[in-house]
């Protein structure tokens, strides 16, 4: 399907060559549905052994003994890892990419259900799961804390009493934005409108779960983990650090993905284990984490609490905001996010409304759970930031009694006022923001809709409208600002263009599903001409691949995709030696045409690419270094900051509160689209997981700090039954830094998405009647809401 508006040649020509703005469809997508594709399961080394972990049943317990002397009876049974022989070589505990510290194995307590207590390699995988079940492990059980009021209360235990200094449950204090600014901004408000909400505990659930499997080769003492990451050359230094290992011996091979939505950044126990009793047996252990382990112990998302207060005119001005935030982030803090923000980017809040004071606090919290908390496309949760931002506004539009579009577009950042200073100092540099909101409207029948939803009523039918606006910091970072753990977050591609014209392309960036190994050949057919088809992508070997700092966040098309470009243009400047030199006319004299120089006064006079390639080999011209590649870092100025207007019609059956969506409207701004399908079909799965965690998903624990919800019985996946429709439309405006004017896109609908749904079923009960509904919106709180007039959570 090709959606190119401006049909001019030039556009034409791109199509054709699968350049930029062509819907090309998935390379990778012919070995993905044949079964083809070669995941972490699907590896199998000669003489591998099989890991499996012993999870603690209890979430907060004390460890008085551990005995495996049954486990070791089993036949087949060679080795048993446990926290103290951990210990031993030092690897009991690890740090995360927090600068906190985590549990390998637990040593002295367990602090949640589910964590890793003990290891059995085996000769296969059931073995080591029986080896696991013998292992008894005698635990003293203490209080469970299982959320952050119980946290703080006065007296209640300490969770961390592994760390020296820590008298108390909290995990830090953080505070952004202009205090004082924003107290007077409060003072002069006409109307202060405040609301308390709970983004829930929610998991990624990738199609495929966890794994590694480490292959240590005493003879060469070189490392190789075949691992599940979405960030390879990250763990190599992580292994590194924690394993004592020089880097150069260590090679990390992530396969193919099944999907990772972040659950794939953080490094894992089951990752290091392997890797001690690899180097402890001298063969390749392979350790696979079931459904179960996956939902219970791997990073989960969000969890955060925010008391919102909004200062504001009567004339619908948002004067200033305050946002104070509790987070929920379980045993350790092990979030993957820039190391200046401790709450991530929560502070990009706000961005797209000209909102002239605000103040962040962050508090974040140590619970009996598991940890994680920056993962299910969140970027840096900034989720949080935008379903918070977009719940406050459509309280604050109703306290005023304003229309919600309305309010929205007074406070609007104008398309003429950038670059712009967000509230919490972020720079932003482009958007379209009220033509966005324009086109959803229009598509959606606005004033066509609240005049049926006003006949409706009087039928005793429940219909609501829901709209959900805002830009998103997408692209970590500029090193400047952005970096994990003092690494800085900058991203390399290599291109080699070999003499027939092909031409390999590597990346430090590591799909896992997103598509880059079609879009990456497309950003190098608009810079060189060559057809896409003529260029293979290869990322996630860290021998091969040149540094990068991974796939999440969003960051790979504003930071690796112009890496990509750039090392494009590389090639272009040294073609243009090559053509200048078969042409026998000076650089000056030549033209750029896509895939071809010519002679500006003799158009008819050219070498095409692929003829440059060949000369590099083959006549090259003295001087000139032989061979046609190039190798391009890319540290970009800024973030890219697409814009997003989400509009969505329900209706509730008042009998029941069961609530179904009547239409949704999406309208993305992702600046230049490399591939209209390939973006299109991130913004509506994006959508869909909204939808889900708006709707059906989260993870609960009962008083004891068991998890609810450690299977998909209890905790859903959307199928293609309960997912709604979408209507998607696009606004371009082009990054004005981006080499391609791209913005990054991955992320934009799970951000903004789930506001969207929650405003239209809390408009549809009406706002006079209820004034927030937690997600996910269930039915029984629905109806709660529309037979009892309260907040339901
Ligand atoms: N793209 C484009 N034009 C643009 C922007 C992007 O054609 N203007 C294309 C890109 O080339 C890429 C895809 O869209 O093929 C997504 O690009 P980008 O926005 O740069 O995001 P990333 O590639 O960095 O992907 C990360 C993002 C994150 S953080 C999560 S989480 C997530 C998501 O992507 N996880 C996913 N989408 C996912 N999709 C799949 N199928 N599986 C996951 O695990
Ligand atoms: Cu926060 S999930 Mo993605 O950034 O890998």
């Amino acid at each position: 399907r090709c959606r190119v508006s401006t049909v001019d040649s030039r556009a034409l020509d791109e199509i054709k060559i699968g350049g930029m703005g062509a819907s090309r469809r998935r390379v990778e997508d012919d070995r993905f549905i044949r079964g083809k594709g070669n995941y972490i399961d699907d590896v199998v080394l000669p003489g591998m052994l099989h890991m499996e972990i012993l999870r603690s049943p209890l979430a907060h317990a004390r460890i008085k003994s551990i005995d495996t002397s049954k486990a070791y009876a089993i036949p087949g049974v060679r080795l048993v890892l446990t926290g103290e022989m951990m210990a031993t070589r030092n690897l009991a505990w690890m740090p995360t990419l927090s600068y906190d510290t985590q549990a390998v194995l637990a040593t002295d307590k367990v602090r949640f259900q589910g964590q890793e207590v003990a290891c059995v390699i085996a000769d296969d995988p059931y073995l080591a799961k029986d080896g696991c079940e013998a292992i008894v492990v005698d635990y003293e059980p203490l209080p469970p804390i299982v959320n952050p009021e119980q946290a703080l209360a006065e007296g209640s235990p300490l969770i961390r009493d592994d760390k020296e200094n820590q008298r108390d449950n909290v995990a830090f204090d953080w505070e952004v934005g202009d205090r004082d600014g924003t107290d007077r901004a409060f003072a002069q408000a006409d109307l202060v409108s405040e609301i308390d909400l709970h983004y829930p505990r929610s998991h990624p659930s990738p199609l495929e779960c966890c794994g590694s499997i480490a292959d240590f080769n005493r003879s060469t003492s070189k490392l190789t983990v075949y691992l599940t990451s979405q960030a390879p050359h990250i763990v190599r230094a992580a292994v590194s650090l924690i394993a004592e290992l020089p880097e150069h011996m260590i090679r990390i091979i992530s396969p193919d993905l099944g999907g990772g939505f972040g659950n794939k950044v953080p490094v894992y126990p089951g990752y290091v284990v392997s890797i001690l009793a690899s180097i402890l047996l001298e063969t390749p252990v392979k350790w696979i984490e079931d459904r179960s382990g996956n939902l219970i112990s791997t990073g989960f998302g969000r969890d955060v609490y925010l008391h919102g207060e909004l200062a504001l005119r009567k004339d619908g001005r948002i004067l200033g905001v305050r946002m104070n935030t509790v987070s929920d982030h379980g045993a350790f803090f092990a979030d993957a996010q820039p190391s200046k923000f401790k709450i991530g980017l929560m502070h990009s809040a706000f961005a797209c409304y000209d909102v002239p004071y605000a103040h962040l606090s962050a508090r974040g919290v140590y619970t009996n759970k598991a940890p994680g908390g920056v993962a299910y496309r969140c970027s840096f949760r900034v989720t949080e930031a935008m379903f918070f931002q977009e719940r406050m506004v459509q309280a604050a539009a109703d306290d005023l009694g304003m229309d919600q579009a309305e309010f929205r577009r007074v406070n609007f950042v104008r398309d003429d006022d950038f670059p712009h200073r967000t509230p919490y100092g972020f720079l932003t540099d482009s958007g379209q923001y009220g033509k966005c909101l324009d086109v959803a409207l229009e598509a959606v029948g606005y004033e066509d809709f609240l005049r049926q939803q006003q006949q409706a009523r009087q039928e005793g039918r429940l219909l609501g409208i829901g709209i959900s606006t805002m830009t998103e910091p997408l692209g970590a970072g500029n090193s400047r600002e952005y970096d994990i753990l003092g690494i800085k977050m900058f991203d390399s591609a290599e291109l080699r263009v070999h003499m027939t014209g092909r031409a390999i392309l590597r990346t430090g960036a590591r799909t896992q599903g997103q598509g880059h190994e079609t879009t990456w050949a497309q950003i190098v057919a608009h810079e060189l001409g060559l057809p896409s088809a003529d260029v293979v992508v290869e990322e996630g070997d860290t021998d091969t691949a040149p540094f990068g700092m991974g796939t999440y966040a969003s960051r790979s098309t504003p930071v690796a995709g112009a890496a990509v470009a750039m090392a494009a243009r590389k090639v272009r400047a040294k073609s243009r030696k090559l053509a200048a030199h078969l042409l026998e006319v000076s650089e000056e004299d030549l033209e750029w045409e896509l895939g071809r120089f010519y002679v500006r006064s003799a158009p008819e006079r050219g070498v095409s690419i692929q003829e440059c390639a060949m000369a590099a080999y083959s006549n090259m011209p003295d001087g000139l270094e032989p061979g046609l590649e190039a190798t391009a870092f890319y540290d970009p100025p800024n973030l890219t900051w697409p814009f997003a207007a989400y509009v969505c019609t329900v209706e509730i059956d008042p009998q029941t509160g069961v609530w179904d969506v009547l239409n949704f409207v999406a309208v993305d701004d992702c600046g230049v689209r490399i591939n209209p399908m390939i973006v299109e079909g991130q913004i509506m799965g994006g959508l869909t997981e909204a939808y889900a965690m708006a709707n059906m998903q989260f993870i609960t624990f009962d008083s004891e700090g068991n998890c609810v919800g450690s299977n998909f019985m209890d905790y859903l996946l959307p199928t293609a039954w309960e997912t709604p429709g979408y209507e998607l439309h696009e606004v371009v405006t082009p990054c004005p830094h981006h080499p391609i004017g791209a913005k990054g896109v991955g992320e934009c609908a799970t951000v903004g998405g789930p506001a969207a749904f929650v405003n239209a079923v809390v408009n549809a009960v009406g706002e006079a009647q209820v004034r927030n509904i937690d997600m996910p919106v269930l039915p029984d709180r629905v109806y709660q809401a529309i037979t009892q007039r309260c907040n339901v959570s």
